[in-house]
């Protein structure tokens, strides 16, 4: 347990986006890099109290490569930093929302995670050419908030040296079980723990949803599902529900082998990048219907991305929009025990680009309604408001963002699995009586629509565009702000232009720059913001929001068509990045 102490000196591009770290793998795997990053943060989290000594760190990621070899680096570096006690997941593998359920669930008071260190670049593509990623979650189970970031990122500035056991045995993280290492002097002990990568989610999942109703839909003669987990790390998480739990065919799991190239596809829920369960569910990358001959459709489709905290969501060759989704299961709550116990839900929250689908249902329902800069960090103060702060409870809660993200508070991070479950249940409760005719997707949503309107939508994605360029088109929104409020534009009249501004309700905490926005006076919204998740170059966001109370059955281009070109002439996205031809659109 002898620690080294190794010169090193600052690297430039350290900063943590919407999602931790982000860079190409072979970023992460010169010299010092990773190094670099776990110094500071360890010294960050330290900094802001936490006593190290005491409790677990978790430790695991998405199975990407440098997954295994980055793992034993922050247990070595954990230990010359004085962490004590280590939980990683068996093969290195642990989604994001099973981090934040094994921080929140597992273990006796006196072994409780402190925080963990997640190693994912989510949806974006791995192997050695393309990226990695690593994160910090707390104590509560969710993302570090940006005062912690940022104390990560100004030490990695100045950083002069970071501590290290290299003598500290290589674990075999293939198998469950604990290996306890002793110093010399026996002062201190450590003990690296392989946990099993799904139990503590599971074991959550069983307490939220009713599984005997879900397993009685699944069973049915006329319902069939597909979950394409992309090769990622969910599909351990769905075998053990779908197949272990709800005894389902293993061939309801698709792509369930976690691969450290995701098996060279882009692992990202989306209906360009899920190809193969698109084409299965009768459907193209626009979302609309396409002949598939005699095969037969499954009822309902699922993806998940990389680390396993993404969904989509499809019917019978229907697509549900992610925001349409979060709304919809907010609309349908009590059918969820979980909510149910505690009362009903009583908040919702949706990121700023987000439709205002779920907006309707609060109002309608009376739920407290929160907008929230992009990222699921903003969400946890909300969630966590009265057991931290002595403040408003307002869980349970509901959120959501249009980038295929949707979760709750049984844990502090966006879980694909849950939107799934939260999905089955609703369609378990449309089709309790067994000697009806199915209900579909498509019905449910519908319905939705008939009730409360439909908020047409869309994202269209410009990856990898240069980053000055971009960054200058932003600039120069940001700057005409003013000069573009009340002026009309195409059909539309701009009743506000800004950047949208966050101030935490919880601990008044302020988020400035968060999204370039054109609310129109008809309530439609464009809204332009710089991804942060970008491993390399800049990505470009492009949000488009139509409202229509009743004429709900238009095709969304068509509906999208007259803002989409408002959208475009505001930007000048041509001239600042030479295109306005998107790579995604969503
Ligand atoms: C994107 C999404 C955002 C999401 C984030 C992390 O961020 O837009 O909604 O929270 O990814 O998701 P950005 O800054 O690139 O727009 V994950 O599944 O990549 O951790
Ligand atoms: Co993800």
């Amino acid at each position: 347990l002898k620690a080294t102490t190794v010169k090193t000196a600052p690297i430039e591009g350290q900063k943590p986006g919407t999602s931790g770290l982000r860079k190409k793998t072979k970023v992460f795997m010169a010299k010092d890099y990773l190094n670099n990053f776990v110094q500071s943060a360890l010294d960050a989290v330290k900094a802001s109290g936490t006593n190290v000594a005491e409790g677990s760190l978790v430790v695991g990621g998405d199975g990407r490569y440098f997954n295994d070899e980055a793992i034993q680096t922050i247990i070595q570096m954990g230990i010359a930093n004085g962490v004590t006690r280590f939980w990683v997941g068996k093969d290195g593998l642990l989604s994001t929302p099973g981090v934040s359920a094994v921080i929140r669930e597992r273990g006796p008071v006196w072994q409780k995670a402190f925080g963990a260190f997640i190693l994912t670049a989510s949806h974006n593509p791995g192997g050695p050419e393309e990226d990695f990623g690593i994160k910090y979650n707390c104590e509560n189970g969710g993302p570090a908030p940006d005062k912690l970031t940022e104390a990560m990122y100004a030490n990695t500035t100045t950083i002069k040296e970071y501590k290290i056991c290299e003598g500290f045995p290589t674990i075999d993280i293939s198998t469950v079980g604990s290996t306890t290492v002793k110093s010399a002097d026996g002062s201190t002990e450590v003990t690296v723990e392989v946990i099993d990568t799904t139990e503590a989610s599971v074991k959550l999942l069983k307490t939220i949803f009713d599984f005997d109703a879900i397993k009685a839909l699944l069973d049915r003669d006329d319902f069939s599902m597909v979950y394409d987990s992309m090769h990622g790390v969910n599909g351990p998480y769905a075998k053990a529900v779908f197949v272990d739990e709800l005894g389902q065919d293993e061939s309801v799991c698709v792509n369930a082998i976690p691969k450290d190239d995701f098996g060279g596809g882009h692992a990202d829920p989306n209906l360009t990048y899920a190809k193969e369960l698109v084409a299965t569910m009768g459907l193209d990358k626009k979302g609309n219907k396409i002949d598939v001959g005699d095969a037969k459709i499954p009822t309902f489709g699922a993806a998940a991305d990389g680390d396993g905290d993404r969904n989509m969501i499809l019917g019978t060759q229907f697509f549900v929009t992610p925001s349409d989704s979060l709304a919809i299961i907010a609309a349908y709550a009590d059918v969820i025990p979980f909510f149910k116990a505690q009362g009903g839900l009583k908040g919702v929250a949706r990121s700023m680009p987000t439709s205002g689908a779920v907006d309707l249902v609060a109002k309608d329902l009376n739920f407290d309604l929160f907008e929230t800069p992009t990222g699921w960090k903003y969400f946890g103060n909300l969630m966590d408001s009265k057991a931290l702060y002595g403040g408003k409870d307002y869980t349970p809660f509901i959120c959501g963002e249009e980038s295929f993200g949707t979760g709750s508070n049984h844990v502090r991070e966006k879980d694909g699995i849950w939107a799934v479950l939260a999905w089955l249940s609703i369609l378990a409760s449309e089709n309790s009586d067994a000697s009806k005719p199915l209900v579909t997707v498509e019905d449910i949503v519908t319905k939705h629509w008939a009730k409360y309107g439909r908020n047409y939508y869309c994202r269209w994605d410009f990856e990898g565009v240069d980053k000055a360029p971009a960054t200058a088109m932003m600039d120069k929104m940001r700057a005409d702000t003013t000069a573009n409020t009340g002026k009309v534009v195409g059909k539309y009249t701009i009743a506000t232009a800004d950047d949208f501004t966050y101030v935490d309700p919880v601990d008044g905490s302020i988020a400035k720059k968060q999204g370039i926005r054109f609310l129109m006076s008809d309530g439609s919204r464009i809204i332009f913001r710089l991804s942060g998740t970008a491993g390399s170059g800049a990505t470009v966001r492009m949000y488009i929001e139509q409202y229509e109370p009743s004429n709900i059955s238009m095709v969304v281009s068509d509906a999208l068509k007259d803002l989409i070109t408002v959208a475009l002439e505001l930007c000048d996205i041509k001239t600042f990045c030479g295109t306005e031809t998107p790579t995604v659109i969503t």
